[in-house]
């Protein structure tokens, strides 16, 4: 019998160490700012604090896409936050975002700035900003926001469930990771069958909930995001869930979102920090 079968949890837990795995140093019990630090401020209406992970290329994605569709409104500057160093604890971050996560953005177009975090915030605040790609009439703005909603209450188990266990955490667990394959397996499936019957997430129409969903299971679809992930869920068994991957994938604004703050990848051309239109030229 493992180790792990035989553990009893204490009657009261302490907190003692990092408890292994990737980035276990980061966690601890406690929210808040460990150091002072300041957030940069740019010259653009919007101020985003982020990492090219899907849940900031799902922002940077649609501000791209509201540029592209000519709201002059949406240009921002897009500062790297570098969560490995544990950044997200320095308290110009933390008082934007109590939750210490990648994204949250700043509205300096208005008096008081309005500050945001949870990326699904951030999308419907960007999407009722500027009247696009979140439908106005209740039928089909409760599809989309039910679709976002399903996105921020399902990849937790796909990155902080499956992908922990799959991959970073210091033993590999059967239970836990078949657990995780499981309710992943599951989602592909709930996606598969909607876009079998649908062009787009939420149906006829390209929405927020298309950005909010693509570079999740996308990556998990095209790239082995988490090792051999996309032979271990036999990924090309979902047809329709590719069919409208590639669709989404071949939108320029998409390709522009999706490199922006993306440095964990040295090997792909991105750009660090997103300033100006310019800072895309020569990469396509
Ligand atoms: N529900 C949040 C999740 C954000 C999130 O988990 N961000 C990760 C990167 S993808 C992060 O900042 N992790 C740093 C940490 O946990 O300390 C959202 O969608 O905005």
């Amino acid at each position: 019998m493992s180790e792990s079968q035989t553990y009893t949890p204490p009657k009261v837990w302490v907190w003692e160490k990092p408890d292994g795995g990737t980035w276990g140093e980061h966690n601890r019990p406690t929210a808040g700012a460990t150091h002072e630090r300041d957030l940069p401020v740019g010259r653009h209406p919007l101020q985003l604090y982020s990492l090219g992970t899907p849940n900031g290329v799902k922002v940077t994605i649609l501000l791209e896409e509201l540029l592209a569709a000519g709201h002059a409104g949406a240009e921002y500057d897009a500062w790297l936050v570098r969560i490995f160093e544990g950044e997200q604890f320095g308290s110009g971050f933390v008082d934007i975002n109590p939750n210490s996560k990648i994204p949250a953005m700043v509205d300096r177009s208005l008096d008081p700035p309005v500050p945001v975090f949870e990326s699904g915030a951030i999308l419907t605040y960007l999407a009722e900003k500027f009247g696009a790609f979140l439908p106005t009439d209740p039928l089909g703005r409760a599809r989309c926001q039910s679709r976002l909603f399903w996105q921020m209450a399902s990849t937790p188990y796909l990155g902080g469930g499956f992908g922990h266990f799959y991959m970073y955490a210091p033993i590999k667990i059967e239970y836990a990771i078949n657990r995780y394959t499981i309710e992943i397996k599951r989602q592909l499936d709930v996606l598969d069958r909607q876009l079998a019957q649908n062009e787009f997430i939420a149906g006829d129409a390209y929405t927020i909930a298309d950005m909010a969903i693509w570079p999740w299971y996308v990556l998990l679809a095209s790239t082995d995001m988490y090792e051999n992930s996309s032979s271990y869920f036999q990924i090309h068994e979902y047809a329709h869930l590719q069919r409208w991957a590639k669709q989404i994938a071949a939108r320029p604004a998409v390709k522009r979102g999706s490199l922006v703050n993306r440095v964990f990848q040295q090997d792909v051309p991105h750009v660090a920090e997103r300033h100006d239109a310019s800072d895309f030229d020569g990469l396509f």
